[in-house]
């Protein structure tokens, strides 16, 4: 019965201290996001090794950026739906409160997470390809004024400064995820949890004691894992806990 899953999980809240989320692209499909898995996914019509590896980029940097362009545009005029909001005024009520986000699209941080963990970088941030030495920039052109763009420093080749799958995550990231699986709740959210390290983080916050809930409108890898499961859309779920926490 959701009605007692949502009134168990606003109990564990409510006593807790420590709280971790851990978000996918689920989170903000409610705000028109394309999901990278499962029906209408990214995956569903485009090959993950021919757009999101370094390998796909040196072959084909001009396909690449025309792929990034195009979801950059998608993005740009999406907005924070419901459940970004409630995460950000958690984050901003409890001081242990933690968003780790697999996301790239900074949806998080325009609701106003506080202390929000980005796992896979940005769509909004550059980098040099070459590795120049120039530290990321933001660029929120759209379209961008030339394509593919070039780096300011070197003048040589610029990517995007995401994590593409074979690529080590930033390890002050990893580093702050880690430390956020010492918590008391740990909710997964709107992730299909078959990416790691991320899809990781949940074992090890259950195995340090932490009362895992899964929210998804599908089953995972996961979901057998957790000690309670929320079916449904993360938009509408997080808005009937928060309204029980009040
Ligand atoms: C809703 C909803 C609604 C819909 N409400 N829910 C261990 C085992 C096996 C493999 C590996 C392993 N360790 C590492 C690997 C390899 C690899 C990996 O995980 N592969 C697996 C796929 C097999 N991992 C890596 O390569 C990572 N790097 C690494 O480990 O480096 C090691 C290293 C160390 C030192 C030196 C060098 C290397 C990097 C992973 C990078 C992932 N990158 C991407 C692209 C980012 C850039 C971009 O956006 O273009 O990140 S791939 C893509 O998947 C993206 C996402 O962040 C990520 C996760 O996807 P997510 O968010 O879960 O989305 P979906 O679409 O999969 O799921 C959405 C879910 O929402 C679904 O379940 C829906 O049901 C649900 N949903 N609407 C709630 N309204």
């Amino acid at each position: 019965m959701i009605e007692d899953g949502l009134d168990l999980v606003a109990g564990r809240l409510r006593r807790a201290r420590r709280v971790t989320v851990l978000t996918g692209a689920g989170v903000s499909a409610a705000s028109g996001v394309p999901t990278f898995r499962g029906a209408g996914g990214l995956w569903r019509s485009f090959r993950s090794e021919d757009l999101a590896t370094a390998q796909a980029f040196e072959r084909d940097p001009a396909l690449v950026w025309e792929w990034y362009a195009w979801r950059r545009e998608a993005v740009a005029s999406a907005r924070p739906n419901a459940a970004h909001h409630v995460l950000a005024a958690w984050s901003r009520r409890c001081s242990g409160f933690v968003v780790i986000t697999q996301n790239v699209d900074d949806l998080h941080v325009h609701a106003g997470t506080l202390g929000l963990v980005r796992l896979h970088g940005s769509l909004w941030e550059l980098s040099c390809w070459r590795g120049c030495g120039a530290p990321p920039w933001r660029n929120e052109d759209v379209p961008l004024p030339e394509l593919p763009p070039l780096c300011p420093s070197c003048g040589g080749l610029a990517r995007p400064a995401v994590v593409w799958f074979g690529e080590a995550l930033p390890s002050a990231a990893i580093d702050a995820a880690e430390a956020a699986c010492e918590c008391d709740v740990f909710l997964s959210v709107g992730t299909s949890s078959v990416v790691y390290p991320a899809a990781s983080f949940l074992a090890r916050a259950r195995s340090r004691g932490a009362f895992t809930v899964e929210i998804n409108t599908e089953p995972t890898p996961a979901t057998d894992q957790v000690d309670l499961v929320l079916a449904g859309p993360a938009d509408e779920l997080l808005p009937q806990v928060d309204q029980r926490l009040a």
